[in-house]
């Protein structure tokens, strides 16, 4: 089959807090016509060197469209390249997970939940055991912050039904280890903490419990 390569878009970008522009990558498209006649299409993707502790996965994502364009088909490629941003000021990157900010400015629930989204990143949800520990690490290193941290669950759509800030349960997160005592629910507590010691969930009051946040940035 012969192609003729009417249109190739190629575009790369390497997101940073959700802005695209800070490109730390070049893709290069050339197309060519190989003895057999056929028409071909290669794509060189040109990385700034990193040092290896920054060296993560990259995505690359492949697309081809085609049409009629009268006599000819079009053939449209689009080549996206996806890396991990550049560590936002003041985060620190757990390595495979994401960045995190502990602040220690105590604050309620929605007041945390809202300073995080405004810095594009959410509140704390905890996906795993090792997510945990390693969040335990990063605390040990702000000794005056207790006893609670808030993070982002809450039961405030139904009482003991227990979900994140994106809706899923906490099985579904993948944590599910309550302190001790806890949920209570004690004086009608529907937002989602921390032990900063223990790391077991809690409930706390979403209007009068102020207490320290979490931000979380994923990769992806
Ligand atoms: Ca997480
Ligand atoms: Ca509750
Ligand atoms: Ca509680």
């Amino acid at each position: 089959m012969f192609l003729r390569l009417a249109c190739v878009v190629a575009c790369a970008c390497a997101c940073a807090r959700g802005e695209c522009g800070e490109a730390h990558a070049q893709l290069t498209v050339a197309t060519l016509r190989n003895a057999s006649g056929h028409w071909e299409a290669r794509v060189r993707l040109y990385q700034e060197a990193a040092p290896p502790a920054r060296l993560q996965p990259l995505l690359v994502d492949v697309r081809l469209a085609s049409s009629l364009c009268g006599p000819l088909r079009s053939h449209l490629l689009t080549v996206t390249l996806s890396g991990p941003p550049l560590v936002p000021p003041g985060y620190t990157e757990l390595s495979g997970l994401g960045f995190y900010r502990l602040y220690e400015e105590t604050i309620t629930w929605p007041e945390a939940k809202s300073a995080c989204e405004a810095e594009g990143a959410h509140l704390l949800v905890l996906n795993s055991e090792a997510e945990a520990t390693a969040i335990q690490k990063l605390i040990q290193r702000h000794p005056s912050v207790t006893p609670w941290i808030h993070i982002g669950f809450h039961d405030k759509i139904k009482e003991g039904h227990y979900v994140t800030i994106f809706g899923e349960t906490l099985t579904e997160a993948g944590y599910t280890r309550w302190d001790a005592g806890q949920p209570d629910n004690l004086g009608n507590e529907d937002c989602g903490s921390i032990n900063a010691k223990t790391v077991g969930l809690n409930d706390l009051n979403c209007a009068t419990h102020k207490f320290a946040f979490i931000c979380e940035q994923n990769f992806r």
